[in-house]
């Protein structure tokens, strides 16, 4: 197991359509674990495999924070049904640390994706669990939570990330001298 590198936004990787996992074998079991243990390490509810810069349709979730005992693996998730119905709450993502808003998502979801062990499952949520999987299908497809934000709010993170970006570096050549 290894605890692998988050990308963060505005990083162009995060914005990669990742691919269909072909067969679930141990090498996706591999990743897997890794992702989990990067999950836990940052206390996060759910990682996409984009956000580790792994091009591939593989999500981890975890909406207790359990520690392992209690996650699930979507491989390859589809959703085949959501409720007309939509929930306002507030998101958060491990690919933009310090950021939270309010964002609109299907209140009900039913999705299909096959698990660690190749199985394909059927998983009907609400609540947390659809918010989850919902920003997570998206990490595959490209998409950050930030992007449902007004561009005028986008601007302002975006700067925000610049400025501590020139703060690292000039820090950095201080110790150099
Ligand atoms: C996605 O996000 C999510 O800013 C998962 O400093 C979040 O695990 C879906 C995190 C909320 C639905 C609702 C964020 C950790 C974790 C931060 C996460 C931070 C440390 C975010
Ligand atoms: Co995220």
């Amino acid at each position: 197991m290894a605890i692998l590198n988050i990308l963060n936004y505005p990083d162009k990787r995060l914005r990669n359509i990742a691919s269909p996992v072909p067969v679930v074998d141990s090498r996706v079991r591999g990743i897997i674990y890794d992702m989990l243990e990067t999950m836990y390490n940052s206390e996060g509810i759910g990682l996409a495999a984009t956000q580790v810069n792994i091009q591939e349709r593989i999500i981890v979730i975890d909406i207790y924070n359990s520690g392992g005992s209690d996650f699930i693996t979507l491989i390859n998730p589809e959703i085949i049904w959501k409720s007309s119905d939509v929930q306002i709450d507030s998101e958060g993502c491990l690919s933009v640390p310090g950021i939270y808003d309010k964002v609109e998502r299907y209140s009900e979801i039913v999705c299909v994706a096959m698990d660690k062990d190749g199985n394909t499952m059927e998983y009907r949520a609400d609540g947390l669990l659809a918010r989850c999987i919902q920003h997570e299908i998206d990490h595959l497809n490209g998409k950050l939570f930030v992007e449902y934000l007004s561009s005028f709010k986008q601007d302002r993170i975006r700067s925000k990330y610049k400025k501590s970006k020139i703060k690292i570096v000039s820090s950095d050549t201080s110790v150099g001298r």
